[in-house]
């Protein structure tokens, strides 16, 4: 498959990082992250747009497309200290689900035997089956784990008549055998779907999925914390795949199946840089932003912060040093003291 270009906005890169060519391994070897788009909206039950949503992360940043990023509370610059390079969009059309995910999935599994992780930039919900699979594939069926931050559990069995939407990835998922329903963590669901028959289910493959109802009663922290203790179990890799709708539809107002009730914005940046500092992350997806119904970037802007916020973390894990939250901004930088003129 030749490089997608331009079709759902114009052909640029993540920030302006490097580009890369999956049909040719020179061009990401070597690589610790290649982005991939995935501009697919035909699992879409409610609105659409989220065709548009990977160009609208690439892009939605008011600092210049520099490829550079340092982060001021993890003193990591996420796009020079890591190799990332951006692979463009796959071709996933729309009308045809039975064709678009198997190109994600062989897109995503290349990268990952290369030994980078994919990020991939959706897209609605039901990429997700695709690009997990991917990893799983080239890291083993079963040896990775989940973490999913979503509103909607996303294990529906069958929906207008098909396997195939963005309300089912999570159960084809388990059934195919490429991640373990009893290493499959949920975070921030609420409201009113999926019903009883399907929460049954869930309960039989032992998936754990943390209501916003106990994440409030609890605290969002103490629920991470025993998420990454059950995701580490028998596991040497993690996907995290972050639905835009698990924050408040205040906060992700561009999605097209909102939910209100749900995380700020703070808490999902914060529960990633969690995730990627403390965890073996192998793969991540940012998915259900739909740009025609943004107001204010809002929601590009957050997905855009999402990515940023992980490829910060993973660049601070990889340094080898404890990342303290308590320090104030400046103080492990001596060279900004004020000297005494001679
Ligand atoms: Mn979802």
């Amino acid at each position: 498959m030749p490089r997608y270009g331009a079709q759902f906005g114009p052909d640029v890169t993540y920030l302006g990082v490097e580009r890369c060519d999956l049909d040719d391994p020179a061009s990401f070897a070597g690589a610790d992250v290649v982005i991939v788009g995935a501009p697919f909206d035909g699992g879409t039950s409610h609105r659409p747009g989220t065709r548009f949503g990977p160009q609208a992360i690439r892009m939605t940043d008011y600092l210049p497309h520099d490829g550079s990023r340092p982060s001021l509370a993890l003193r990591t610059d996420g796009l020079q200290d890591l190799r990332v390079l951006d692979a463009g969009d796959v071709e996933m059309y729309s009308g045809d689900i039975e064709t678009a995910l198997p190109a994600l999935e062989a897109a995503v599994e290349k990268v990952a035997r290369a030994g980078a992780i994919p990020v991939v930039l959706g897209g609605d919900h039901s990429i997700a089956f695709a690009d997990a699979t991917g990893v799983a594939n080239a890291l083993g069926h079963g040896r990775v784990s989940m973490l999913h931050f979503d509103a909607h559990a996303d294990t529906g069995d069958i929906e207008f008549g098909s396997l195939w939407g963005h309300g089912q990835p999570m159960r084809r998922l388990i059934e195919s055998g490429a991640l373990r329903g009893d290493r499959f963590l949920q975070i921030g669901l609420r409201g009113y779907w999926p019903p009883p028959a399907t929460l049954d289910w869930m309960a039989e493959q032992r998936m754990r999925s943390y209501e916003m109802t106990e994440i409030v009663h609890r605290g969002l922290s103490e629920c991470l914390t025993e998420a990454f203790g059950i995701a580490t179990d028998e596991c040497e890799g993690v996907f995290l795949s972050v639905d835009i709708d698990v924050c408040d539809p205040g906060h992700a107002p561009g999605t097209g199946t909102p939910e209100p009730g749900g995380l700020t914005a703070r808490q999902l940046l914060d529960s990633v840089r969690r995730i990627c500092l403390e965890l073996p992350v192998v793969g991540v997806d940012v998915v259900e932003v739909s740009p025609p119904y943004d107001h204010a970037d809002i929601t590009a802007a957050l997905a855009n912060r999402v990515v940023l916020e992980a490829l910060s973390a993973i660049a601070r894990r990889r340094t080898g040093v404890p990342h303290d939250p308590s320090l104030p901004l400046l103080a492990d930088r001596p060279t900004t003291t004020p000297e005494t003129s001679a």
